[in-house]
């Protein structure tokens, strides 16, 4: 077969083969296999040097003819093979804008936590600073500066976790009442968050649980401003309509003594499981601090005066949401806990932006 015979024979299999290429692989893969380097083409070509010098030209005019059209092919062809695959790749990819959005995971404050910094910002807001202690006490600072000797009943009432050494896991945190008043001279206004632990479970007792201790130390401090600043707290937390009752009672670091009661937050006050059908439910503990405190720390207790109170933060979180079991709280169940994100923002601000003190009484203690 002549030359060009055969260049006309590999146009006419490009043309039907580029014709009928579905993709533009397909069509690269073609290209190369005619126009390549190493194509059909350059094969033919190869055959020219066998020819008179004087035919040459000729088979080299159709040569480039036959190129030149496979290649304008080729082009046509890519063009149209690119728009249909872009096309597709559209379609496939199209946005549905009436499918519901992903919805982001914001993690939330623990209930215990938002409750914390709930109780902290009203007593901030009051000029109380925040103080903490450690978990492990001496059992002086836990029992005995407290007024709590050995042997003494009260201790009963503490089911302790005791160490090998004889230390404890604080019981309360009233120890760091002590450990401040031996640091700080008068006045003295703080609360104390932190855990407390005590051998002691059912679903409204845990044995790792947390309080924040009160603590108020001045000349004249008054039992009035005790009832006072204890009733505005519970106002704020629960609300300006609960009702409040102060109960005479006993602590030992305390004289005279009283629990705290709030009106029932489920029967308001008629009486339902919840409170037992009093329509009270008991929320913290509280007194004037006792002189035997005073005398343990190396205060004179005929000049400073105080009140000192402290209360459960899951006492109190379980009041405000209804919340019937304890432990629900450190199950980590994330559907139970993510009912509590509402109230993060306004308390997120409370964390980052300090509140600045307003004590509610001047003090009249002068410092030497
Ligand atoms: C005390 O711990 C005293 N230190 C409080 C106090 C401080 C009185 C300063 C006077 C002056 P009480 O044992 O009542 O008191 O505990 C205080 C609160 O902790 C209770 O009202 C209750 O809300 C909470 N609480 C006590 N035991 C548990 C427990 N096992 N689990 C969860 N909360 C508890």
């Amino acid at each position: 077969m002549s030359l060009v015979d055969q260049l006309q024979t590999l146009k006419t299999a490009a043309f039907g083969d580029i014709q009928t290429a579905s993709s533009t692989q397909a069509l690269d893969e073609l290209r190369v296999k005619f126009l390549g380097k190493k194509g059909l083409l350059t094969d033919i070509l190869k055959g020219v040097s066998s020819l008179e010098v004087s035919e040459r030209p000729k088979i080299g005019q159709v040569a480039n003819d036959v190129k030149t059209e496979i290649q304008a092919l080729y082009q046509e062809k890519l063009g149209l093979l690119q728009t249909q695959e872009r096309d597709a790749k559209l379609k496939e990819e199209a946005v549905d804008v009436s499918m519901p959005g992903y919805v982001k995971w914001t993690g939330l404050r623990h209930p215990l936590n938002q409750v914390l910094l709930e109780v902290q910002e009203i007593f901030q807001k009051l000029g109380f600073s925040v103080k903490e202690g450690p978990d492990v006490e001496s059992d002086y600072y836990n029992f005995e500066a407290l007024n709590i000797p050995k042997d003494h009943p009260a201790r009963d009432m503490h089911d302790t976790f005791y160490l090998k050494n004889g230390d404890v896991l604080r019981t309360h945190t009233s120890p760091v009442q002590i450990r401040t008043m031996k640091a700080q001279t008068p006045p003295i206004r703080i609360i104390v968050p932190g855990k407390v632990y005590r051998c002691d479970t059912d679903v409204t007792h845990s044995p790792m649980f947390h309080q924040v201790e009160g603590l108020y130390v001045d000349t004249d401090v008054t039992f009035a401003q005790l009832k006072g600043t204890l009733s505005h707290f519970l106002k704020e937390f629960f609300g300006q309509d609960k009702k409040v009752r102060f109960r005479p009672s006993y602590f030992p670091f305390t004289e005279p003594s009283t629990e705290v009661d709030v009106q029932c937050v489920k029967c308001e006050g008629h009486g339902c499981n919840i409170c037992k059908r009093t329509g009270w439910l008991e929320i913290l503990g509280a007194g004037m601090v006792n002189r035997k405190v005073f005398e343990s720390v190396g205060y004179d207790p005929d000049v400073v005066t105080g009140f000192a109170f402290g209360l459960g933060i899951e006492r109190l979180a379980m009041l405000k949401y209804g919340i019937p079991d304890i432990r629900l709280f450190y199950e980590n169940d994330k559907r139970f806990l993510s009912q509590f994100g509402l109230s993060q923002s306004p308390l997120v601000a409370a964390m980052t932006a300090p509140t600045p003190a307003m004590p509610l009484y001047p003090s009249k203690v002068q410092v030497k």
